[in-house]
């Protein structure tokens, strides 16, 4: 069992957080979540919408044995008992989930428990209730989550003034744009499409790695 300090730490080195979507990948997730830790990725996110429960405990169980080999950091998206079933190091919640307190009932203080914040508001509340990290987001316009408007500088800033946790960013993050985002000083940049569809999941990880620098 792997305990809350080891798992933050890793957190807080892996700089890239790689999310999965079958739906906007080129090949199937695991392959590409493979590549991804062959290539010195430490942390991901299971994201799959479109999956059946059954599925999603059936496949999740490679995924965490991926994570096991890499002694990376494997989080579940939305919902905790399937973190729990899976022994995954956390879980990453939106702000319609189950909350940070009832998630912390489940899983216990060992697990990282991370939530998507848009604003002040609810990265105070993030804070107050007992989450490991915040997602700030979206930081970019994204056809990955249509219809949201991303987040301005100035918000940002706003934010930026109150958070006292480890914070990650997301939301239409390409390599080009990594260098403006890394003077916010992230604990680590999330992102789906820039990795889950490059033609080479191994060369863009591992480039961009470099350019993120940790
Ligand atoms: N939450 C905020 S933006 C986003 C989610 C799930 C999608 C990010 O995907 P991409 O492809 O990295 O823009
Ligand atoms: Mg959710």
């Amino acid at each position: 069992m792997r305990t809350k300090e080891y798992r933050m730490d890793v957190f807080k080195k892996a700089g890239l957080y790689f999310v999965t979507s079958s739906s906007l990948s080129r090949k199937d997730s695991f392959t590409t979540v493979r590549d991804y830790l062959e290539a010195g990725g430490r942390l991901f996110q299971l994201r799959e919408k479109e999956w059946s429960k059954e599925k999603l405990i059936e496949e999740g169980r490679k995924f965490k044995e991926l994570s096991l080999k890499h002694d990376a950091i494997f989080i579940v998206n939305d919902d905790p008992f399937l973190a729990l079933e899976l022994s995954a190091d956390g879980v990453h919640l939106g702000q319609n989930d189950t909350s940070i307190k009832e998630a912390r009932q489940i899983l216990g203080e060992d697990a990282i428990i991370g939530l998507s914040t848009h604003n002040v508001k609810e990265v105070l509340s993030a804070q107050e209730e007992g989450a490991d990290y915040i997602n700030i987001g979206p930081v970019f316009m994204t056809d990955t989550k249509k219809g949201i408007k991303n987040i301005s500088t100035i918000e940002l800033i706003d934010i930026l003034k109150v958070v006292k946790i480890p914070y990650t960013f997301m939301g239409g993050i390409k390599k080009h744009r990594i260098p403006e985002l890394l003077e916010y000083k992230p604990t680590a940049l999330a992102m789906i499409t820039e990795i889950s569809m490059a033609e080479d999941v191994r060369t863009v990880t591992s480039d961009i790695i470099k350019v993120i620098g940790k």
